[in-house]
C-alpha cells in the first residue's frame, strides 16, 4: 500500500470530503508498515475495502412545526463495516451534518468499536436538523419522521444506532417510540434508552467516565494521576459532564467548560451543583455557556475564545471535530500540559496531533479515549439480549476494565524503542488488525 496513492484516488472519487479524507489518512499512516509486512492484506484489497462504507442510505425527512409550516431535512445512515458485529454508532443532529462528517465518524467508529473488545461493527447517521429553539413537540415530530425511514434499515442484530451531538435521552425516547410502533416489537434496536425501558445505568456518563479512566491509565505509565491536577474541558454536553464528574472524583480540579460562544474559567472548580447547572443549561436546548458566569459570579466568561489558552496539566477536548488546532496545541505545550485525552471525535487537527507527539505528551486519540460510550452501549445490548439489568457498580466495573484493556492494546502496538507510547499508532494498529483479520476469515464480500 502507498498511502498517498490511496488518498489521491479517494480524493478523486470523493472530492471535498475533507473530514473523511483526514480520518482515513491518519489511520493509513499508522498501519502502512504493518500492512505492507502482511501481503495477505494487500491481496485481499483490505484497505480499498475498509475505506469505503458498505452502503450509504440517504432519505428525506419532512415534518411540520408548531405553526403549521412544513420543513424538509436530510437524513442519513452510513453502514460502514460489519466484519465483527452489527453496525453500531450514533446519530448526530446538527446543522453542520453532511456526508463527509458522517463518513469520518463512521470510519472512526469501525476501529473504535474494534478496540472495545465487544462484537460491534461500525456505522453512523444523522441529519442536518437544528434542535436549537425547537419545542419538545417539534423535536418529537422530527424524530418520528426520521424513524419512519430509518426503521427499515436497522434492527438489534443488523444496525443499532445511539446518540451523538444533538441526540440524547429525549431524542432516543422519541425515536424508540416510533420504531416500536412500526416494528411492533420491543428490542434493543437503539442504545442510550431510558432506564425504565431497557437502558443501562452509567450509559449517560459513560463516554466522559471512560475518557477520564483512559487518561488515568496514561498518567499511570509515568507514575502520575489526576490528584491535584488542573483540567480544561471543552463543551458542556453529554461527554463533558461525565468527564467533569469523574475528573473531580479522582482529585482533579476542572477549571473550564465551553460552548460555541466562548469559555468559562472557574478557578473554584466545576463540580457538584455546578455540573447539575451545566445539565440544566443543556436541557434548555441552549448552546450558550455564558449564563454560567452570571449564576456563579466567581467564574469568568471569555467570549469567542477557546479554553486551550489557560495553564492546565490535563486537557479533555469534548465538543466537536477540529476544535483544537496547531496553535492551541502549542499554547498547551508551552503551558506544560502533560496529557490530552480526546472525549470528542477527532477534536485535534493533524497539526495539533503532530505537536503533541513531537513534545512527547500523553495523547489519547478519540477512537481509544472516548470508546467508553459505545462500550457501554455494547453492555446495554448484552443486558437487552439477556433481559437483565446490571447494577451501577457492575456496569462501571466493566467499563473501567474495558478502558484498561483498550489502553493495554495501545501500549502493545504503540510503544517505540525509546519507550514512548504513541497512542495514535497503537490504537489504529490494534483496531485495524482485528477488522482486517476478520475480513480475511470471511472472504471477499
Ligand atoms: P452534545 O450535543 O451534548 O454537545 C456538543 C457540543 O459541541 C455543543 O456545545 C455544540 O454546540 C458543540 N458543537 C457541535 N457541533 C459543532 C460545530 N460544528 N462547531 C462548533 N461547536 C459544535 O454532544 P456530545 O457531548 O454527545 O458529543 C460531543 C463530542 O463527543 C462529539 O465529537 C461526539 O461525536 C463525541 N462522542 C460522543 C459520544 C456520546 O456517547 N454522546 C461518544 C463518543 C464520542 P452547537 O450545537 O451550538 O454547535
Ligand atoms: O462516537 C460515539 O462513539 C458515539 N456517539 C456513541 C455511539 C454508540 O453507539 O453508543
Amino acid at each position: 500500500m502507498n498511502v498517498n496513492a490511496v488518498l489521491n484516488n479517494l480524493e478523486e472519487k470523493h472530492p471535498g470530503e475533507k473530514e473523511y479524507l483526514q480520518a482515513v489518512r491518519e489511520v493509513l499512516d499508522s498501519v502502512e508498515n504493518i500492512y505492507n509486512e502482511n501481503p495477505q492484506f494487500e491481496s485481499a484489497k483490505i484497505v480499498e475495502r475498509v475505506v469505503e462504507p458498505d452502503r450509504i442510505l440517504t432519505f428525506k425527512v419532512s415534518w411540520v412545526d408548531d405553526k403549521g409550516d412544513v420543513h424538509v431535512n436530510l437524513g442519513y445512515r452510513v453502514q460502514y463495516n460489519n466484519a465483527i458485529g452489527p453496525y453500531k454508532g450514533g446519530l448526530r443532529f446538527h446543522p453542520s451534518v453532511n456526508l463527509s462528517i458522517l463518513k469520518f465518524l463512521g470510519f472512526e467508529q469501525v476501529f473504535k468499536n474494534s478496540l472495545t473488545t465487544l462484537p460491534m461493527g461500525g456505522g453512523k447517521g444523522g441529519s442536518d436538523f437544528d434542535a436549537k429553539g425547537k419545542s419538545d413537540a417539534e423535536v418529537m415530530r422530527f424524530c418520528q419522521a426520521f424513524m419512519l425511514e430509518l426503521w427499515r434499515l436497522i434492527g438489534p442484530e443488523t444496525d443499532v444506532p445511539a446518540g451523538d451531538i444533538g441526540v440524547g435521552g429525549r431524542e432516543i425516547g422519541f425515536l424508540y417510540g416510533m420504531y416500536k410502533k412500526l416494528a411492533r416489537e420491543n428490542t434493543g434496536v437503539l442504545t442510550g434508552k431510558g432506564i425504565n425501558w431497557g437502558g443501562s445505568l452509567i450509559r449517560p456518563e459513560a463516554t466522559g467516565f471512560g475518557n477520564v479512566y483512559f487518561a488515568a491509565e496514561m498518567l499511570k505509565t509515568r507514575g502520575d494521576s489526576f490528584e491535584g491536577k488542573r483540567v480544561a474541558i471543552s463543551g458542556f454536553g453529554n461527554v463533558s459532564w461525565g468527564a467533569a464528574l469523574k475528573a473531580t472524583e479522582l482529585g482533579g480540579k476542572v477549571v473550564t467548560i465551553s460552548g460555541p460562544d466562548g469559555y468559562i474559567l472557574d478557578e473554584e472548580g466545576i463540580s457538584g451543583k455546578k455540573i447539575d447547572y451545566m445539565l440544566e443549561l443543556r436541557a434548555s436546548n441552549n448552546d450558550i455557556v455564558s449564563p454560567y458566569a452570571e449564576e456563579f459570579p466567581n467564574a469568568k466568561f471569555f467570549p469567542n475564545k477557546k479554553p486551550w489558552e489557560i495553564k492546565v496539566d490535563i486537557a479533555l477536548p469534548c465538543a466537536t471535530q477540529n476544535e483544537l488546532n496547531g496553535d492551541d496545541a502549542k499554547a498547551l505545550v508551552e503551558n506544560n500540559c502533560i496529557c490530552v485525552s480526546e472525549g470528542a471525535n477527532m477534536p485535534s487537527t493533524p497539526e495539533a496531533v503532530e505537536t503533541f507527539l513531537e513534545n512527547k505528551l500523553l495523547f489519547g486519540p478519540g477512537k481509544a479515549a472516548n470508546a467508553g460510550g459505545v462500550s457501554t452501549s455494547g453492555l446495554e445490548m448484552s443486558q437487552n439480549s439477556q433481559k437483565l439489568s446490571w447494577t451501577r457498580n457492575e456496569v462501571d466495573a466493566k467499563l473501567h476494565q474495558i478502558m484498561k484493556d483498550i489502553h493495554e492494546a495501545c501500549v502493545k502496538y504503540g510503544t517505540s524503542d525509546d519507550g514512548f507510547i504513541d497512542y495514535v499508532k497503537g490504537a489504529n494498529i490494534a483496531g485495524f488488525l482485528k477488522i482486517a483479520n476478520s475480513m480475511l476469515d470471511q472472504g471477499v464480500v
